[in-house]
């Protein structure tokens, strides 16, 4: 794969580099996207409609259960190499802030620290009323992540229902995290964004906030993207093969 020396450049010499990943960097790890992710039982469910408080309120075991699918299929996996770069530039530059999407903690089990969960977090589950947070499982599965109804757990506090410790359709995002992000992307040289269709606000905002403060910007991302101009780079494929060549073209060679 060849890049553009303007490109290596910009990366070799950043200041300061955002990483924004959505769900293509989990997808070779084997981590199906999240219009994907509706398999058995959910087939029948628009995401959009599941990932939502009125669907727990209306069926806790069906939104329960597919959240508990998802989170023993990421403990059932690991890492793919597209992870790995990202951790490996953040040694390379002076200052890299990671922000992400994704729900699992692929990043961290690649050994990225700091990482922004714009959506929380599959890991983090949590009271439905009072918040206090709930320790799961940690063990992978024993048997494949099939889809079945769950109850949850109740809260060993207050007694209500264990809730996923996501940012669902309709809610806010925590508050601090996204700031955080939007001033990074303010003051980065250059944004790498990874694997994500970009429909989903306020998130989406993150690259367009770098953009127009005069950042690069570079999507990496198997579809092609509709770029706005200048700034606005597109390397077409998946992250898992792009991320590693672009990190060696830009420091090993
Ligand atoms: C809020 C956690 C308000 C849960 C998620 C109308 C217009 C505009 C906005 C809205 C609207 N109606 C409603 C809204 C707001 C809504 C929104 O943006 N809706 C969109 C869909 C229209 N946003 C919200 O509700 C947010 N909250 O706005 O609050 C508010 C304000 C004040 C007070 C109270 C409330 C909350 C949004 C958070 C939702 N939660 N996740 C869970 O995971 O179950 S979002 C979820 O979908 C994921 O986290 C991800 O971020 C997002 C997108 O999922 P995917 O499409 O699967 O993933 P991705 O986009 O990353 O696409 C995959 C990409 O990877 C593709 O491009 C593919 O080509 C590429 N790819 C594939 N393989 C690879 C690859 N790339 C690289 N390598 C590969 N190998
Ligand atoms: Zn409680």
């Amino acid at each position: 794969m060849q890049f553009d020396q303007t490109l290596l450049t910009r990366l070799r010499e950043a200041r300061h580099v955002v990483v924004f990943t959505g769900a293509g960097v989990s997808a070779e790890s084997g981590i199906a996207t999240f219009r994907d992710a509706l398999s058995g039982l959910w087939s029948r469910f628009d995401p959009m409609q599941l990932a939502t408080p009125e669907a727990f309120e209306d069926d806790p075991e069906l939104v329960w259960g597919w959240y508990e699918a998802r989170r023993m299929q990421v403990l059932g996996t690991s890492p793919n190499p597209g992870h790995s770069a990202i951790a490996e530039l953040a040694k390379r530059v002076p200052r890299l802030t990671l922000v992400t999407q994704n729900v699992d903690d692929l990043h961290e089990r690649a050994g990225s620290v700091d990482v922004l969960h714009l959506h929380g977090s599959l890991h983090q589950p949590r009271c439905s009323l009072c918040a206090e947070p709930f320790r799961m499982s940690a063990e992978p599965p024993t048997e494949p992540a099939e889809g079945r109804r769950l109850a949850p757990p109740r809260c060993e506090h207050c007694g209500a229902k264990v809730r996923p410790g996501v940012v669902w359709f309709g809610e806010s995002l925590p508050f601090d995290t996204l700031e955080a992000a939007f001033s990074a992307a303010a003051d980065c040289d250059l944004l790498l964004s990874v694997g994500t269709s970009g429909v989903v606000y306020p998130a989406a905002q993150v690259p367009e906030i770098a953009l127009s403060s005069g950042a690069t910007v570079v999507h990496i991302n198997p579809q092609p993207q509709a770029l706005g101009g200048g700034n606005e780079w597109l390397l077409t494929g998946a992250a898992g093969k792009v991320l590693p060549l672009l990190l060696q073209a830009a420091f090993d060679e």
